[in-house]
Formats: C-alpha cells, sequence, structure tokens
C-alpha cells in the first residue's frame, strides 16, 4: 500500500470511530442532558402492584385502580430510578382463602409472624391476573421485585416480607444507588403501599406516598389506620407538586 493510501484509510477509520462513539444525534444528547438535570438522582419511585388483579376485573379490584395509570406513567419521567414491585403468589399460598377451608375471605388468621388477612386467590404466579396492567409504562423500569412467592408467608412490602425480616433486596438496591429520597405509588393504599412506605421511613429513606397515584382496596378500617400510620411514623402523603 502506498504511504498517502495508508494515511486516507487511517483518517477514514479515526472518522469512523468518533462517528460511533456519539452514539445518538446531537440533538438527542441535549435532550437527555437537559432531562436528566430537571431529575434527582438522589430519588426512587417505587410503584407497587399494577397488576391486573387489582385492578377492575381482577380477583382482588381496587375500584378504579386502573385511573391511576396515566399518572403513574407521567410520574415515570420525573425519576431516573424506577423500581416495580410484582405480588407473585404460588397457587398454594398460605394467605389465599381456598387454602383455608372454613374461612372467608377479608377474615383473618394467626401466623407466627402474626395476624394475616385471608385473601381471594390473586397474582398467582404465571397467570394473566399476576401481570402487570396493559396501560402501564413498565421500560422505564430499572428493577422489578417479586414478593409473595414462599408458601407460608406473605409479602406487602417491597422491602420485606411480613415477617419484617426477610429482606427482598429493595433496601441494598436503592443505597447503593445513593438514593435519599422514596416515592411510593400504586396499589393498594392501604396495604402494600402503606408498608412499603413504612418500611422506607423504618430504614432511613424520606418517604412520600403520591396521593394522585395511589388508591385503597378498604378491609374494615385499613385507609384510616392507614393515614394514622403515616402521620406518626412520618411519612408525607401529598401531591406530587407539594413535595419539598
Ligand atoms: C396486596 C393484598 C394482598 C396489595 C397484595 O398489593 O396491596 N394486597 N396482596
Ligand atoms: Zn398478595
Amino acid at each position: 500500500m502506498e504511504r498517502r493510501d495508508f494515511f486516507k484509510l487511517a483518517l477514514l477509520n479515526l472518522t469512523f470511530l468518533f462517528y460511533n462513539r456519539s452514539g445518538f444525534s446531537h440533538s438527542d444528547k441535549k435532550e437527555e442532558r437537559k432531562s436528566n438535570l430537571n431529575k434527582n438522582n438522589g430519588d426512587a419511585l417505587i410503584i407497587v402492584d399494577v397488576q391486573n388483579d387489582f385492578c377492575p376485573g381482577g380477583s382482588l379490584p381496587v375500584k378504579n385502580g386502573d385511573s391511576i395509570i396515566p399518572i403513574i406513567n407521567k410520574l415515570q419521567n420525573k425519576f431516573n430510578f424506577v423500581v416495580l414491585t410484582q405480588d407473585w403468589h404460588p397457587s398454594n399460598h398460605s394467605s389465599f382463602s381456598i387454602n383455608n377451608p372454613g374461612k372467608d375471605p377479608f377474615s383473618t388468621k394467626d401466623m407466627p409472624y402474626g395476624k394475616q388477612v385471608i385473601w381471594p386467590a390473586h397474582c398467582v404466579i404465571g397467570t394473566k391476573g399476576s401481570d402487570f396492567h396493559k396501560d402501564l409504562n413498565t421500560n422505564k423500569a430499572n428493577l422489578i421485585i417479586r414478593k409473595g412467592f414462599r408458601q407460608e408467608i406473605d409479602s406487602y412490602s417491597g422491602f420485606f416480607e411480613n415477617d419484617r425480616q426477610t429482606h427482598t433486596g429493595l433496601e441494598g438496591a436503592l443505597k447503593n444507588a445513593g438514593i435519599k429520597r422514596v416515592f411510593v405509588v400504586g396499589l393498594a393504599l392501604d396495604f402494600c403501599v402503606q408498608y412499603t412506605a413504612l418500611d422506607s421511613i423504618r430504614l432511613g429513606f424520606e418517604t412520600f406516598v403520591i396521593k394522585e397515584a395511589t388508591l385503597p382496596v378498604n378491609v374494615g378500617s385499613s385507609v384510616e389506620s392507614t393515614m394514622k400510620n403515616f402521620k406518626n411514623f412520618g411519612v408525607n402523603f401529598i401531591n406530587f407538586e407539594e413535595k419539598v
């Protein structure tokens, strides 16, 4: 090869290399930088159990449960760290009424770890009911936490099972990522959202539950006691725009 041709080839290679490294177009890059500036990298959004069985038509429906999905999808744009939790039970799960003959759904029983509500079978592993609702944008989530998959113990919180000791792994993931503030949304306000928020506070995160992006399932006085617990333990129950 002639010397001149060699230099030409080298120049071509270099141009190619730089072109590829820039990855995407100039305007995309600017957009991305701009949107990251508006986000707080110490914040995480935890989207609790937005699954078919907790929406109208499911086996444990939250009234109008699907109505919060567009709000949750919009909120996701404000966060760099998004977690989905997914209730994920074997069909022989100890909390299901079908596995507790003589017990009605929404009654309670004593378990070694405390009182347990008896639920209609829901979110059975691999069924349509356990899928995320089709309208939920799941593409932005960097982590999916499944919970409740051990037959003998239920798990409401995204952080711990109902013994409040068995970790799901979420605490470590958030702490390793430098998360300081946790925003909780989803279903249901009075169970899985509440337990997730209370554990979040206990673990030292500043914790917010976003009013317009959660709804309750309502069992007895469950909503009332949720509101009391939020107040007593310092969970901020707020509209997103009010956040500090
Ligand atoms: C839930 C009851 C049983 C919830 C999950 O997602 O709030 N509630 N399993
Ligand atoms: Zn469940």
